[in-house]
């Protein structure tokens, strides 16, 4: 089924140059940007992305590492663009990630992981409309 999910670019790897890279990984693999937008999340944004771990002990350094530069948001389309692009990211721990995942190639530590992504067709439909509107 085509849908349409929620990949941001971390602080992390925006400041050490990786957009480019990263970016073609989800052009290479077929699927369509669809929205593109650089910034410097809110504190409100970054809460609206994460509220699921509120309370949980990494919360706080989480939202300060998310809003602490800029950030490329995007919204990319295609057949099964939730779960695709989430392979292509690889596991949450860059450690456990796979050589050639965006996790495995390009970041070391759960607390700065190169990139964010939709974990559901529910949440992406919420994240696209929370940073793009509806
Ligand atoms: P995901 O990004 O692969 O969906 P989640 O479990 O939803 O992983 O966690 C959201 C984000 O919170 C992670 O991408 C990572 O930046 C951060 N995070 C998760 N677990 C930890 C942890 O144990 N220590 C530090 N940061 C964490
Ligand atoms: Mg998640």
């Amino acid at each position: 089924m085509t849908e349409t999910t929620y990949v941001m670019i971390k602080p992390d790897a925006v400041a050490s140059g990786k957009i480019g890279r990263i970016i073609s990984r989800f052009e290479d693999a077929g699927l369509t940007i669809e929205r593109l937008e650089m910034g410097i999340l809110t504190r409100e944004q970054a809460e609206g992305n994460y509220g699921e771990h509120k309370g949980k002990p990494f919360y706080e350094g989480l939202i300060s590492y998310i809003t602490s530069g800029p950030v490329v948001k995007m919204a990319i389309s295609g057949e099964g663009a939730v779960k695709k692009c989430r392979t292509l990211m690889g596991p949450t721990n860059p450690a456990e990630a796979a050589p050639g995942t965006i996790r495995g190639d390009f970041g070391l530590v759960t607390d700065a992981n190169v990139i964010h992504g939709s974990d559901s067709p529910e949440s992406a439909a919420r994240e696209v409309a929370l940073f793009f509107g509806a």
